[in-house]
């Protein structure tokens, strides 16, 4: 069963899994229901710390229980990839995410990522997707977590 999703994950990771909201995408998204979460699935940022003061590019590393980490379009029960909220970018809970400066996707299966901010105070959320960039039902957020960037 683990290497079958290694394996699997290692595919995606070659055919590449780069995010565009493509026509495909949303009329899947909107013919299949949302993947579920199982109870007690956690996402949250180790890195950085709430409150704390950071440089202008850090590295953000993102903390998963309870549910694995799987590329973007690769249908695996109790996965997902990472999704980035900057400043309290607006989405909606049960259509996939856009991509935009605000709302970063890694569907690559990243759980660490380098990042720039411009200076001063910033928000930082996690919301974890489905293979179609949906939050899960139920949706599996972190804590928002507060931080400056240092000029
Ligand atoms: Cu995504």
């Amino acid at each position: 069963m683990k290497h079958t999703l290694a394996l699997i994950i290692s595919l995606a990771l070659l055919t590449g899994s780069a995010y565009t909201a493509d026509k495909k995408t949303k009329d899947t998204a909107a013919a299949e229901a949302k993947a579920t979460s199982p109870k007690g699935a956690k996402v949250y940022i180790i890195f950085p710390k709430d409150g704390k003061s950071v440089k202008k590019k850090f590295t953000i590393k993102f903390g998963l229980k309870g549910m694995g980490i799987a590329p973007a379009g690769i249908k695996f029960p109790n996965t997902g990839h990472h999704h980035l909220i900057i400043d309290g970018a607006k989405f909606d809970m049960n259509l996939p995410l856009l991509a935009s400066e605000q709302i970063k996707h890694f569907g690559g299966g990243q759980t660490e990522a380098a990042i720039e901010l411009p200076p001063g105070k910033h928000t930082l959320q996690l919301v974890f997707g489905d293979h179609l960039h949906r939050p899960h039902n139920p949706p599996v957020l972190s804590k928002a977590i507060s931080i400056t960037v240092e000029e």
